[in-house]
């Protein structure tokens, strides 16, 4: 029963948290349909503006309609309230195949590597990911591998001290692989079990951010074998087009293993979650939906297009 109340406080946050995008999708697709009689070429031409207004893509949008179009005649459908639900049905099928929970195997540090460029969101997705963490009941160390700024490592002491859990860090400028080593070996003799490295997150143009990264990786594995368990890139959903090309360069050149996509709450266009499940196939772990404790949720397809249409 208790859950079941915490489930629904739970699920009305993030439709809160979604609010933009249930403005631009759900209520648009709501007066579109609304006083219609029948389902007729007009209304899919209506709807595909939508799609490409709330950042779906044109081409994933176009099969989309077209998917939906032969449901529609396949299954002689005339009236226009069943469109909303097709139109869901066919959203929840493309993001099911990005659907992947992270799980943390329970032997041995668990190490996360959270990489992505300026101000998307990795440190405070750190803090939140470990309080989630925590919660569940992990031994959980964050590690402060962005030594370019002190207010870096300041920002991700801060989050460690709200959280509770300790933080391995050394003085600004110095080599984030000796951080990494360090707090490898400190894993390994207080027997945590997830570590979270914080990286850098200068442009991505600059090919020596890349070569870091890779080194870290490097010294890593070498160290823990199997580490980094999961390469975590974190996207800033208001950035759009940007996000996907940010995407392809990070997994060109150091390969992601997941994807955290945080601002959800800041824009009106989170139909760009059918633009990674479509174009970059790498899962989507986690969603942003703000900047409390609270505001990272595991992402689920099924949940998230019922928190935009419901
Ligand atoms: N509204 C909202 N703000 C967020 C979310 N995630 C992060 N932010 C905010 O985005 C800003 C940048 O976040 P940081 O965590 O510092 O980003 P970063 O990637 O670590 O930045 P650098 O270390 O400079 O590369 C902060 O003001 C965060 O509070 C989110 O899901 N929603
Ligand atoms: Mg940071």
């Amino acid at each position: 029963m208790l859950n079941n109340r915490e489930d629904g406080g739970f699920f009305e946050k993030l439709k809160k948290g979604l609010e933009k995008t249930r403005k631009s999708l759900a209520e648009s697709v709501n007066t579109m349909i609304f006083g219609e009689k029948v389902i007729d070429s007009d209304l899919f031409e209506e709807l595909e503006a939508i799609l490409v207004s709330a950042d779906v893509g044109p081409v994933f949008t176009h099969e989309l309609i077209e998917d939906m179009k032969e449901t529609v005649m396949r299954k002689d459908l005339k009236n226009p309230e069943t469109l909303k639900r097709i139109l869901m049905e066919h959203m929840t099928l493309i993001l099911k195949s990005t659907d992947a929970p992270l799980t943390i195997r329970r032997n041995g540090p668990y190490a996360i590597m959270v990489v992505g460029v300026n101000g998307t969101g990795k440190t405070t997705t750190i803090g939140k990911l470990a309080y989630d963490l925590k919660r569940q009941g992990h031994a959980v160390m964050l590690v402060a591998a962005d030594t370019f700024r002190a207010a870096a490592i300041e920002q991700l002491g801060i989050w460690g001290q709200r959280v509770d859990v300790p933080l391995i860090k050394q003085k600004m400028g110095s080599d984030p692989s000796a951080v990494v080593y360090d707090a490898v070996q400190a894993a390994l003799s207080r027997k945590t079990d997830v570590m979270i490295i914080d990286t850098a997150g200068r442009l991505h143009t600059k090919s020596n951010l890349m070569e870091e990264l890779k080194k870290m990786k490097r010294i890593m594995g070498r160290e823990l074998p199997g580490a980094p368990h999961e390469v975590l890139l974190v996207l800033d959903a208001t950035t759009g087009q940007n996000a996907i090309v940010q995407a392809k360069i990070f997994n060109d050149e150091i390969g992601i293993t997941g994807i955290v996509l945080t601002k959800l709450d800041g824009t009106s266009k989170g139909g760009i979650v059918v633009r990674i499940a479509k174009e970059l196939r790498i899962p989507l772990r986690y969603i942003g939906i703000g900047e409390g404790l609270d505001d990272l949720r595991p992402f689920n397809s099924e949940e998230f297009v019922k928190a935009i249409f419901e």
